[in-house]
């Protein structure tokens, strides 16, 4: 069972992550990408979706166009663990400078 992350070691991951924002209301953080069409954003989340299958962590996701929202969440841990920092930095390793702070 995946803990959730607190104290210090949470506050250490969280910083280590750039333009991810907390979600108001739960314990999650999210971030916004923008691509030039929506064939990038969908090889994009084909490539999010591969690894997300592999680490069995998925993302709470919503596409329409060139735009992907991404919230990232342990539903299993009821909060953020190390699962959604590390599904984030391989997020980030293939966006590029893509994404969109909002
Ligand atoms: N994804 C996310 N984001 N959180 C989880 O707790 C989770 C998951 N749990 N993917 C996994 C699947 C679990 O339900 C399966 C049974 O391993």
């Amino acid at each position: 069972m995946t803990e959730k992350l607190a104290g210090a070691a949470r506050k250490k991951a969280l910083g280590t992550l750039k333009l991810w924002t907390k979600v108001r209301g739960r314990d999650a953080i999210q971030k916004s990408y923008r691509f030039k069409n929506f064939n990038e954003a969908f090889a994009f989340m084909t490539r999010v979706a591969l690894v997300a299958e592999k680490m069995d962590h998925h993302p709470e996701w919503f596409n329409v166009y060139n735009r992907v929202d991404i919230t990232l969440s342990t539903h299993d841990a009821g909060g953020l663990s190390e699962r959604d920092i590390a599904l984030a930095k391989f997020i980030d390793s293939i966006a590029g400078r893509k994404a969109v702070a909002r």
